[in-house]
């Protein structure tokens, strides 16, 4: 088990990629701390999705709580940690993966759009690593923030000039974070991945056409799932990467380096 014990903590965790690292999380062990965000409408059966994810774990024998607030507020990220620490104990692992992607056009984004992807995106990564740090160090055993960027903080996307430029600064974050929080024995590190089917880009990938020219660029031939990301946010944040900080992981099936 790798995370045998640990408590980790996941933003954004009651769908998509979140999800999937809560899961994994308590598969290898952990007790998992929710945040979600306005996540109330019945969409796992009667269950709404946090309802679910609270009872996936605890079916597996774990613990789990889930803390609603949007991680682009500062006191999100410090309530949340309160909330974990009262029911856990302690804090191991942040798993910062809260992250919009409203696909725009570039010339007439409005201001909202870009201001609000910024805000959760970079905003909140800032602001609940800073919270979950700000613990590890109180509790003086170090620990481990994996961020969910993106291969979007590589290269570009015309309908996420918005977006783009967040992911970017969320690799920065952790690069810098890294040395910041080295000498408390916190390592921070980054996930970057590729496309990968989950709620954020259902709507774009319902054009057939471009979930067919996305998949035929990617080298192993599909698109990613969830838990191809977890896995690699599990490794990242367990003691096999004890000597892993300031890296980041591509999770994309060959897409960032497939020109031809
Ligand atoms: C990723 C990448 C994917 C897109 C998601 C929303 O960074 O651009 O292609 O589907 O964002």
């Amino acid at each position: 088990m790798l995370l045998e014990n640990k408590v980790v903590v996941v933003t954004g965790g009651s769908r998509g990629i979140g999800r999937a690292i809560a899961l994994a999380s308590a598969r290898e062990g952990a007790d998992v701390a929710i945040n979600y965000w306005g996540d109330n409408d019945e969409s796992y059966g009667k269950a709404s999705a946090v309802e679910s994810i609270v009872g996936e774990i605890e079916a597996l024998g774990r613990r789990a709580i889930a803390v609603e607030g949007n991680v682009a507020e500062r006191d999100t990220g410090i309530e949340l940690i309160r909330r974990t620490v009262d029911a856990f104990g302690h804090v191991d692992v942040l798993s910062s993966n809260a992250g919009i992607c409203p696909f725009h056009a570039f010339l007439d984004m409005p201001a909202s759009v870009y201001e609000s992807t910024v805000a959760v995106n970079l905003n909140g990564a800032f602001y609940v690593t800073q919270a979950a740090a700000t613990q590890m160090k109180t509790q003086g055993t170090g620990g481990a923030i994996v961020a969910t960027s993106s291969i979007s903080a590589l290269v570009g996307g015309g309908m996420q000039t918005h977006y783009t430029p967040t992911k970017a600064g969320v690799h920065s974050l952790m690069q810098s974070c890294a040395i910041a929080l080295g000498p408390y024995g916190i390592r921070c590190n980054s996930v970057m991945p590729g496309t990968i089917a989950t709620d954020l880009n259902a709507e774009d990938l319902s054009d057939t056409d471009k979930r067919a020219y996305m998949t035929k660029r990617i080298p192993l031939g599909r698109l990613g799932e969830p838990d191809d990301v977890a896995q690699c946010v599990v490794f990242l944040a367990s003691d096999r990467a004890r000597y892993v900080t300031g890296a980041s992981l591509l999770v994309d099936g060959g897409l960032f380096v497939n020109l031809q």
